[in-house]
């Protein structure tokens, strides 16, 4: 995929080592996005710019991310058609509760599609599994990291077991904690 089609908008600088995590599957898997720091609150102007344009200029999906009082993500979505996916983040006096209502908690007719509370790379495979209905490249990619997923569940279950074998337990579910 040549073309930016995700655009990745966070509501300050001090996101970005949350956005990091999502940011590195993009790279891995080679899916481009553009990435740009505005606020609904501290430059609503430019938010909106943002939105607006985004379609015209190729954006197949825009992924916003916020903390605190997380108005960015609903205002990005009130002024475009696009799916725009909210990540609620983190913040020191709620524990991002605040912010995962203020975008989940969307009015009827301006959808946000929400994840979890610092969620960046589940945003991002959400992201790209919307664009892998057109693009047979990433669908392709989502499907090898299903794969690789299964593979290192059934690793980690070997493991376990190798693991339980040597100290006796017998490794599955409840019936392998050790009885008081
Ligand atoms: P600073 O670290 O810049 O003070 O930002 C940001 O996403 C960040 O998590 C603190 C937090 O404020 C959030 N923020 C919003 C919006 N703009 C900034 N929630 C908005 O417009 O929704």
């Amino acid at each position: 995929m040549a073309k930016t089609k995700i655009l990745i908008i966070l509501g300050s600088d001090s996101d970005l080592p949350i956005m990091e995590d999502g940011l590195n599957f993009l790279k891995a898997i080679g899916v481009p996005f553009s990435l740009d720091i505005s606020s609904a609150h501290r430059h609503p102007e430019k938010t909106v710019a943002l939105a607006q344009k985004a379609r015209e200029q190729g954006i197949e999906v825009i992924v916003a991310a916020a903390g605190l009082a997380a108005h960015l993500p609903g205002v990005v979505a009130s002024h475009t058609t696009l799916p725009v996916i909210g990540i609620p983040l983190k913040g020191d006096a709620l524990n991002g509760l605040d912010s995962l209502l203020s975008i989940v908690q969307m009015p009827k007719g301006v959808p946000v599609a929400t994840v979890g509370v610092n969620s960046s790379r589940n945003a991002c495979i959400l992201a790209c599994e919307i664009l892998s209905i057109k693009y047979a490249e990433v669908r392709k990619k989502l499907e090898q990291l299903k794969e690789s997923m299964k593979k290192e569940v059934e690793e980690k279950s070997k493991q376990v077991l190798r693991n339980t074998v040597k100290t006796g337990a017998r490794g599955k579910g409840q019936g392998s904690r050790k009885k008081e």
